[in-house]
Order: structure tokens, then C-alpha cells, then sequence
């Protein structure tokens, strides 16, 4: 039954949300110029075009976001490790800016990411860019404009796109992939907020990290100030759709469906489970991990991706979706329909799981030792800025301005390096670091190896720490990917001696 070879295997993004394709369509058809290796009018294998479009998510539910292509999700890119690529970023807006192809090692000027120095696409402008696309696996691109207090910027826009760059060797053998990306919509601020924060294993906590935090919480709070601001939203999406509108995944007994899963959410940290399937997870982030692993539910950080093979063996038609009832029940869900089944979608609470990223991990292994070690600290200052929290990353909140902030940390091409990182506050951080790949060593003190990622979930006053080897000389942006975080204050700059 399974068929390893790529050109058997149907890649489909189901339920395209778009102004331009009807809904259905087979994802990135009309945006894949290069399947045939033909070029578009301009002479670029890609273009991106950047624009406000009405979406819509849900019938007569529509809504108006910055996209690309004007569709949501962005058109799927299909590319060749190590095969040069060049792609015309357009911008329909008036307002500058910057697509960042997360997961990849690429130089500055195509990075996307203005704090390093990449150019902005001008407002009404155009940018050609040209790179090589690596390392191999499932990456995606994005906006890195910062949105502020402006909850249609930034990431709460459309503007997300897969990535996939085809590598030498997939895998795991499957019969089927299907690109999912899980988004919220309409989003609005609250006071303190919502989000689950017991979700990683171990779920011990650094006790002075916590003494800390809590009590620099209570001061805050005694003197008055209200909590700081946070992100909720009035509709949930997968691929651009709301659970119960949009076409089913449709699947067969005995299929084996590689899932690619990507949270693209500004702020949240997202789950998904299908009643009586479990998931084998082979990647994270794009990247094989050394112990596939089954799990009865699939956590994801914002921007952390998790390829995952689920083997069709349950018939019926059920839900997919959020673990999160109130975020299901508005949308964050997708029906996957064995053939030969038309009953009502059924939705089956998962027993609780807490995700482990060691799981996945070289069993017993440990990393080499590195040639330095960056020790970082980071602290909430609850409602500092004009309400909103302000972060620091060693005692410093990153300014919020537009001009070049000079980089905190210093590298060495070829150095293995350490980053240490202690939460001085009670929520999760997704901490991104940009053009290159880390490998996960430590735990709450537990060393691990192997599993090798471009963001990591790091729980509420816990600790973890990761490698990199200085690869990729240049300016190379560290930050939570935590959209209100990064915003105020939570990045720092490394660059090259
Ligand atoms: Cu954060």
C-alpha cells in the first residue's frame, strides 16, 4: 500500500481560502510556475504579490487581510534544495515590508528581517530577491513587520505561506502529504489572557525564577496597574477555513497521510488531535527528528512546524482539531472523511498529553560541549508600555524604534555556541533564531540531543538551553516569535566578528 516515491504522491493544501481559486482548488496550482521549470512574464520563478483582499473564512463571513497572492494561505512554494530560486516580492500596500523565509539559511539581504538589515519592499514598490534554498525540509514565509498595537499588521494579517524544499530522501514512507496551517482571525485585546500554559513536559518549575516572577507581579499589580494587554480572537482557521465550512480531508483505510502542520499564529500556542488516530511525528520544524515517535496529540508553539504521519486505520468521519473546546467549537477544526463514510463529524477528547520535545531525541545521547555559552535571562515587566507588557532579554528591552540597534552578542564562524535561556516569567516563549538551525541539549537540566529546530517552547519559569554552530555569517536576529513579545522589547541581535 505505502508508495515512497515522490512522483506517486499527491500534494494537496485542502480548502484553499481565496479570492482567486475557488475553494478546493488544489493549492498553489495557479502560483507554481515552476513545476514546469517555465518562468512567469517578469522572468522570476515566483512572485508574491502583497495586498489587502477580502477572505472569506467562512460563508458570508468575510474578512479583509493583508495576503499573498490574495489568497490565505499564501501560495505553497515548492523548491529545490540547493537549486537557486529568484522571487519578485511585490507590495500593493502603503506600507513597507518584509518577508522572512523562516528556517532557512540565507544571507541577510534576502532574510527579511529589518533589525539585520534587510531592505523593506517599499510601500507601492517592488523587490527581486534571489537565494539558494536550504537546508532541505518544510519551512514557510511570513511577514516580519512589526504590528504594535495595530492588530491588522504583522502577524494577525494573511500573511503566511508553506514552504516546502524537497530534499534528498523523505521521511518516512507515506502514501499522501497534506499542508495544514492553523490561524486565528478578528483579533481583539484583553486584559491578561487565556492561553494554556501547562502544556510541556517536564512541568516542574525553577523555583527562584518563579519567586521572582510572581513577586515582581504582585508589586506590580499593588500599585495599581492593571495586567498587561493581550491577544484573543473571534475566529479560528485551518488553512483559511472554519471548522464545518470548506471541503473534508478525504482519506482511505489503510493510507498512510503525512501531515505537515504549521502554527501560524501571531500570538498562541495551538493544539491538534483526530479521534482514535495517533501521529508519528518524523520532523519538527522541517527537520528529521532522530526517534520518530507516536503521540496522541500534537502541540505547536507560534511558527513551529511538526511533520507527522498518521496511518488511516479508524474509519468514520471525524474532527480534527484544537483540544481547546471554545477555540474548536469557532472554527479551529477540520473534518477528515474516510471514503465510504457520510456520517456526522465526530469529535473525541484526547486523553491529556503534555508535550515532550525529548521524546523525539537520540535515546541516551548527549551534545557535544560548546566553545561558548550565552547565558540570557528574560523578564516580564508587566503593563509598562502604555499597557502592554515590555520584555527584556538580560536586563534589555529591544528598542521599538526603526533605526539599527547595535548587536548584543559576538560569534565566531565555526564556533559551536550555547544559548541558555531562563524564564523569569509564567508564560510560554517561542524563541526563534533566524538563519540558522539549533539543536535542542538541554531541558530543565536534563541534556538532550538530536532534535534540531528553529523555535523552541520555553515554558513559564523554566530553563532551556540550545546549540548552534556559527554557519551563516551576518546579522542574525533571536527573538520570541510571541507576536506582543517581540513587539515590545523580546529580540536581541547577534552578528560576526
Ligand atoms: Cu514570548
Amino acid at each position: 500500500m505505502s508508495v515512497s516515491r515522490r512522483k506517486f504522491i499527491e500534494t494537496v493544501g485542502v480548502l484553499a481560502s481565496s479570492t482567486l481559486v475557488p475553494s478546493g482548488t488544489i493549492h498553489g496550482a495557479f502560483a507554481e510556475p515552476s513545476n514546469t521549470g517555465s518562468q512567469n512574464e517578469t522572468g522570476a520563478d515566483y512572485t508574491l504579490r502583497i495586498a489587502a483582499t477580502p477572505v472569506e473564512i467562512a460563508p458570508n463571513r468575510i474578512i479583509s487581510l493583508t495576503t499573498y497572492n490574495g489568497q490565505f494561505p499564501g501560495p505553497l512554494l515548492h523548491l529545490k534544495e540547493g537549486q537557486q530560486v529568484t522571487v519578485d516580492l511585490l507590495n500593493d500596500t502603503d506600507t513597507p515590508e518584509q518577508l522572512h523565509w523562516h528556517g532557512q539559511l540565507v544571507p541577510v539581504d534576502v532574510d527579511g528581517a529589518a533589525e539585520e538589515g534587510t531592505p523593506y519592499i517599499p510601500a507601492r514598490g517592488k523587490r527581486r530577491i534571489s537565494f539558494v534554498p536550504k537546508p532541505s525540509g518544510y519551512r514557510f514565509y511570513h511577514t516580519h513587520n512589526r504590528a504594535g498595537g495595530d492588530l491588522s499588521a504583522g502577524q494577525y494579517s494573511g500573511q503566511v505561506g508553506h514552504v516546502y524544499i524537497e530534499p534528498k530522501r523523505e521521511p518516512g514512507n507515506y502514501d499522501r502529504e497534506v499542508f495544514l496551517v492553523l490561524k486565528e482571525f478578528e483579533p481583539t485585546f484583553s486584559r491578561g489572557g487565556d492561553m494554556p500554559q501547562d502544556v510541556l513536559s517536564p512541568a516542574n518549575k525553577v523555583k527562584e525564577l518563579q519567586d521572582k516572577g510572581e513577586s515582581a507581579m504582585k508589586a506590580s499589580l499593588a500599585k495599581g496597574m492593571p495586567k498587561g494587554y493581550e491577544v484573543g480572537y473571534a475566529s479560528f482557521t485551518i488553512n483559511g477555513r472554519m471548522h464545518g465550512h470548506g471541503e473534508p480531508i478525504r482519506v482511505k483505510t489503510g493510507q498512510r497521510v503525512l501531515f505537515h502542520v504549521l502554527n501560524g499564529s501571531a500570538t498562541e500556542i495551538r493544539s491538534l488531535a483526530l479521534p482514535g488516530h495517533s501521529f508519528r511525528v518524523v520532523a519538527l520544524d522541517g527537520n528529521p527528528v532522530p526517534n520518530p515517535a507516536s503521540v496522541p496529540v500534537l502541540w505547536l508553539g507560534t511558527a513551529e512546524r511538526v511533520s507527522a504521519i498518521v496511518e488511516m486505520n479508524h474509519p468514520g468521519v471525524w474532527i480534527m482539531g484544537d483540544t481547546d473546546d471554545d477555540d474548536r467549537r469557532h472554527g479551529m477544526g477540520v473534518v477528515v472523511e474516510y471514503a465510504g463514510h457520510a456520517e456526522k463529524a465526530q469529535w473525541i477528547a484526547p486523553p491529556k498529553f503534555r508535550w515532550d520535545y525529548t521524546k523525539f531525541a537520540k535515546p541516551g545521547a548527549t551534545a557535544p560541549s560548546p566553545d561558548e555559552t550565552f547565558e540570557m535571562m528574560f523578564v516580564k515587566d508587566n503593563a509598562a508600555v502604555e499597557g502592554f507588557n515590555r520584555w527584556t532579554i538580560n536586563g534589555v528591552a529591544f528598542p521599538m524604534t526603526e533605526t539599527m540597534v547595535p548587536p548584543a552578542l559576538h560569534l565566531r564562524e565555526g564556533r559551536r555556541y550555547r544559548v541558555h535561556m531562563r524564564n523569569q516569567s509564567d508564560d510560554v516563549h517561542p524563541i526563534h533564531l533566524h538563519r540558522h538551525v539549533f539543536e535542542l541539549t538541554n531541558l530543565m537540566g536534563k541534556p538532550t540531543a538530536g532534535v534540531m529546530k528553529d523555535v523552541v517552547m520555553l515554558a513559564g519559569y523554566q530553563e532551556v538551553a540550545f546549540d548552534f554552530v556559527a554557519n551563516n555569517p551576518g546579522m542574525t536576529l533571536f527573538h520570541c516569535h510571541q507576536q506582543l513579545h517581540m513587539d515590545f522589547g523580546f529580540m536581541t541581535l547577534l552578528d560576526y566578528l
